[in-house]
């Protein structure tokens, strides 16, 4: 086992070890009995972990529905942000990224009236929200950074996301690389498509020219080169059906912070 997974799990046998003693007499049993009834299971339940995958959640989402990610003060920017060294994604990226992007198309579609496709001049053009918050990696280190971007809950709007949609998924130019989020995280108003970065447009290295920030959620949930959202009712269809192409790999679907 990796030390971040451990670590993760440790912190997670906290969490319901909290969630147990708040639950009291109730106990265990019943406090995943409740969260099913109220559909606060996550879908990557089943596994060995999965009755603290489901408490984790659930003690998240009741407690945290409309709770707002720390915002900081431009004082506390980091000095040289941290980007994870990861290569630009292939030749289809080089070509979209020598022509300034011009070519770059958000797709989204599902379950929505009008399946559209958006550029990115299209996307700024479009109410934008500012916000210095942190992104915090799984393995440990994190910085804090002010994001410039349209609310995802403005683009679901514009293409009439149904009431019947519970999740979003959200795909990277890069292969294999996908995640999905519920709508309580689509839906809030820090979850933003990002195109810009510390005053300047979003760096290729921070994953421009557009990537989706959830603040409430660790790194690997921010993905980058976003190019595809699709919004559905199930976490069917995708990879081994957990909603995430990291929790595909054993990592936590929800991974709130
Ligand atoms: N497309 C893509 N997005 C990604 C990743 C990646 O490898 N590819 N890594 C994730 C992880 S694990 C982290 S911690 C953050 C790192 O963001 P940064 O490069 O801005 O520090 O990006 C996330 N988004
Ligand atoms: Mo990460």
């Amino acid at each position: 086992m990796s030390d971040s997974l451990s670590r993760k799990l440790s912190r997670r046998k906290l969490i319901v070890r909290g969630l147990a003693a708040t639950a009291g007499v109730a106990g265990l049993g019943v406090a995943a009995h409740i969260a099913q009834k109220y559909g606060l299971v996550p879908p990557d339940h089943g596994g060995i972990y999965g009755l603290g995958e489901t408490l984790t959640y659930a003690s998240q989402r009741l407690l945290t529905r409309h709770s707002m990610a720390r915002e900081f003060s431009k004082s506390q920017i980091s000095k040289r942000p941290l980007a994870n060294e990861i290569e630009p994604p292939g030749d289809e990226f080089k070509r979209l990224q020598a022509g300034r992007f011009a070519d770059w198309r958000l797709y989204v579609d599902g379950m929505v009236a009008h399946p559209t496709s958006f550029s990115v001049d299209q996307l700024q053009s479009f109410p934008s929200r500012t916000q210095i918050t942190m992104l915090q990696c799984e393995e440990g280190w994190s910085y804090i950074a002010e994001w410039n971007g349209v609310p995802l809950s403005h683009v679901l709007d514009l293409v009439g996301a149904l009431p019947q949609a519970r999740y979003v998924f959200y795909f990277s130019i890069e292969p294999d690389t996908w995640e999905s989020i519920d709508m309580a995280d689509a839906l809030h108003p820090q979850t933003l498509l990002t195109y810009g970065m510390n005053g300047d447009e979003l760096p290729v290295g921070h994953g421009g020219p557009l990537r989706l920030r959830v603040p409430r959620q660790v790194g690997y949930k921010n993905v980058k080169f976003i190019n595809h959202i699709t919004v559905t009712d199930n976490l069917k269809g995708y990879g081994k059906g957990l909603g995430s192409a990291s929790a595909d790999a054993g990592y936590a679907w929800y991974a709130g912070i």
